[in-house]
């Protein structure tokens, strides 16, 4: 029997799960939507609405933690039982999770793991034991702009700008500035905290539950989404670890355990829970997690001088990169494939160069200009092939590339401030235009210093499905545009549909760890 490769996505707004065979073909793909399979924890896009009594304060955007326990309760019912898939022909799994996010475990929380019957469900049994904080704060949240200026000025009184040491200037959502906020307002909730992982390797911890229960790494790649992760030396920035524990740093070292360097390692073999629950084999592997920009890329694997853009609520560029090249106006990562080893040809570093004005923006203009029709705004595209009549940029939320860019500009042909354009519709040609010009820009500038020029872009994301919006994008950036389409089949009518990325990154993995171990024996 052909072993079967599982992929999970735990993202804002669902728990995705894709299966795939050892050829990687698709063999279903299921997930659990938090606001409707699970309406009665009232989250809205799978966050907490402002101000929900549980939030630490009014503008946090957060979700429940113990919904991610009812999500992995529900999705393996749903593949157990409902779509019956084979579970006990799953021979390796792997997660992807959303970037940034922590999960904050109290002390005692791997006994509890140890400690679970499979004649109940994590929730049941874990939902009060587990967790030491009962939010996990999202990507979406923005309140700790302070947090961040904090973080900026304590590396560079240590002599070097956070963006050098961790790839990344400080955001919002990053962890380190979520931690430190969290632990000044909630000292006694830190205390209790033995682990704190990112969404991916409490995806794999929770795999390995049951009587051998263990805590998961955090994946390198994903570790580099926090602020707190030297990656030059690949180990933890002492000074950032110390300002942000509030000591001098062994206790969050502690409670953030090891990060896995290769992204091949086994975590475990699957729980005694779930194998005597869902029937799962004792010797599933459970492999190394990772983030799910990381995941998509992993995917996708575009080679040097190949980008992949998905175009979603932000409008966002990943990039294979040689070179360790941080910058203020992106992040740096390291590549979620690259073993670290002298033979990996991989790049050894991705970067994201992520537009906040994307999806949103084209919509506001649809709605605005174009009488709420894709077709309308497509056909004033299509009028103005190369637009010529001037220029607009279109900066409805405050940007981060341009940081902090804001507000709508709009330049006739002379290049001279003008109110609006003579032509209303044009407006449309001239937000994709200058959207696919700073897309432009910024990778040439990347790939120029890495001696590359662009060959290929793959575009994923809704807006990708629209061919006047690549047909500009494959003209201004003066390369094939592919849009590629991860296909499997769907058990409910058995016919070929489009799988999420993430997910089958995921299973990508899962694959590749076996197969590896199956050869050379890596662990
Ligand atoms: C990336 C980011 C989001 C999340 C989505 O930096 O914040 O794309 O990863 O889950």
């Amino acid at each position: 029997m052909c072993a079967l490769f599982l992929g999970l996505d735990l993202s804002t707004q669902a728990l995705k799960a894709s299966l795939l065979d050892e050829h990687l073909c698709g063999i279903d793909e299921a997930q659990v939507r938090f606001d409707d399979d699970l309406s009665h924890f009232g989250t809205q896009g799978g966050i907490l609405p402002r101000g929900h009594a549980i939030l630490d304060e009014q503008e946090a955007a957060g979700s429940p933690a113990v919904m991610y326990l009812a999500a992995l309760d529900k999705l393996w019912d749903r593949i157990a039982y409902e779509r019956q898939w084979p579970l006990d022909r799953i021979a390796a799994i792997s997660a992807a999770g959303q970037q940034h996010a922590s999960v904050y475990l109290a002390s005692g929380a791997k006994d509890a793991l140890r400690g679970i019957s499979s004649m109940k469900t994590l929730e049941e049994q874990l939902h009060s034991s587990l967790f030491s904080r009962q939010v996990v704060p999202n990507w979406q949240d923005v309140t700790t702009l302070a947090e961040c200026a904090e973080l900026m000025r304590k590396a560079d009184e240590c002599g070097a700008a956070l963006c050098e040491i961790t790839g990344s200037i400080a955001h919002t959502r990053f962890t380190a500035a979520q931690i430190l906020r969290w632990r000044r307002q909630h000292p006694e909730q830190y205390a209790r905290t033995e682990h704190i992982q990112l969404v991916s390797n409490f995806v794999a911890t929770m795999l390995t539950a049951g009587a051998d229960a263990c805590m998961a790494p955090l994946d390198q790649s994903d570790a580099c989404g926090m602020n707190l992760w030297d990656m030059q030396a690949a180990q933890w920035s002492v000074p950032l670890l110390a300002f942000v524990d509030g000591a001098d740093g062994t206790a969050l070292a502690a409670k953030l355990g090891q990060v896995a360097r290769d992204p091949r390692t086994v975590v475990a073999r699957i729980g005694t829970w779930w194998q005597q629950r869902y029937g799962l084999r004792a010797d599933c592997l459970v492999c190394q997690s990772t983030g799910d920009n990381p995941a998509t890329l992993q995917c996708l694997t575009p080679a040097l001088g190949e980008a992949v853009l998905s175009l979603g609520t932000s409008d966002t560029v990943l990039l294979p990169s040689t070179m360790y090249m941080p910058d203020p106006q992106y992040h740096t990562f390291q590549h979620p494939v690259s073993s670290h080893q002298a033979s990996d040809e991989t790049p050894p570093y991705f970067l994201m160069l992520v537009y906040k004005n994307g999806s949103l923006a084209r919509e506001w203009l649809r709605n605005t200009y174009c009488d709420a029709q894709w077709a309308k705004f497509d056909a004033a595209v299509q009028t103005w092939p190369t637009p010529t009549l001037g220029t607009g940029f279109y900066w409805l939320q405050p940007e981060i590339l341009p940081w902090d860019a804001r507000g709508i500009h709009r330049f006739n042909a002379a290049g001279e401030p003008v109110p609006e354009f003579s032509e209303r519709l044009y407006n449309a040609p001239a937000m994709v235009q200058s959207q696919c010009l700073a897309f432009r820009t910024r990778i040439e500038r990347v790939l120029a210093s890495s001696q590359t020029t662009l060959s290929r872009v793959y575009v994923v994301g809704g807006a990708a499905g629209n061919p006047t919006l690549c047909q500009l994008l494959a003209n201004v950036l003066n390369c094939e545009v592919a849009r590629p389409i991860i296909q499997g089949r769907s058990a409910d009518s058995s016919e070929v549909v489009p799988y999420n990325f993430c997910s089958v990154g995921a299973a990508f993995r899962a694959r590749w760890v076996w197969e590896c171990r199956r050869i050379f024996g890596v662990s």
